[in-house]
């Protein structure tokens, strides 16, 4: 059965359930159109089954009738149709673009980077001052992933952490996601979030998680052997058990940053 069940996982953000109505919606016609269909074909295989004495017959239509008859047959089809291009129009579209299209604007908003490269993620807080510092890709290292620059004034609240996201409940989470190497995707199952990272390009991102709890990251795009291991974890915590761990973090935070030898163009 395996961690996620039977059923969708635990919907832990706040889009998540429209993800989700959706799923279900669609799920519910297709047992319903399976259903009738179904009784309907049992019926005509009843009805029309061989029989001693009874032979098909074919009747033939003048040319209006047929056309009638053709024009009825296609009732279910436009039936169909219209249910699908009206969940597209009035129901897909809108919820796309409400996640999709632009972030919440909301005043203070948790500010963060993902960097995804073969096989992780790194992590990247803006801290308190919501100013994201600059990445060099001469500082790249071992040490420094995403190559911060220690030395400028926006770093030094900056938290950089790897495979481990952090957010507060209730939150909104404006995030860029960006990649050092290959594509990537970002994939929080219980976030109903899964976008993909793009070498060169930096794309706007935003989470609000509802639910604490620790969750699971995964690479949702074949990226080369070790790429069922790019994983990480996110914990979704009250705003002072977030706060307790960011000051614990950033005491840790190197203060300067050494140089590297890795020419990653990101
Ligand atoms: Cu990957």
């Amino acid at each position: 059965m395996g961690k996620y069940g039977w059923s969708l996982p635990v919907a832990a953000s706040s889009y998540a359930g429209s993800i989700d109505f959706g799923i279900w919606l669609i799920h519910a016609a297709m047992l319903g159109i399976f259903v009738l269909w179904g009784a309907f074909f049992i019926y005509l295989l009843v009805k029309y089954r061989a029989r001693p004495g009874v032979q098909a017959v074919r009747e033939d239509h003048g040319p209006a009738s047929g056309r009638m008859g053709e024009l009825k047959s296609l009732i279910p089809d436009a039936f169909i149709m219209s249910f699908e291009i009206a969940l597209i129009v009035f129901y897909a579209i809108p919820v796309w673009s409400r996640i999709k299209m632009s972030a919440p604007d909301v005043k203070d908003p948790v500010r963060l980077e993902v960097v995804g490269e073969q096989f992780g993620w790194s992590v990247h807080y803006a801290g308190p001052d919501g100013k994201l510092g600059p990445r060099r890709q001469d500082l790249v290292h071992f040490s420094n992933p995403i190559g911060l620059d220690r030395a400028a004034a926006e770093s030094a609240d900056d938290v950089v952490m790897g495979n481990e996201m952090r957010l507060p409940v209730d939150r909104t989470a404006l995030i860029d996601l960006l990649s050092k190497d290959v594509i990537h995707s970002l994939f929080i199952p219980e976030f109903r979030i899964k976008q993909d990272a793009m070498p060169g390009m930096k794309i706007p991102m935003w989470i609000k998680p509802t639910k604490t709890g620790k969750f699971e990251i995964t690479c949702a795009q074949l990226c080369g052997f070790a790429h069922s291991l790019m994983r990480g974890d996110v914990f979704v915590q009250t705003q002072e058990e977030f706060d307790a761990w960011y000051q614990g973090r950033l005491a840790t935070m190197p203060a300067t940053a050494k140089p590297g030898s890795a020419a990653e163009d990101f």
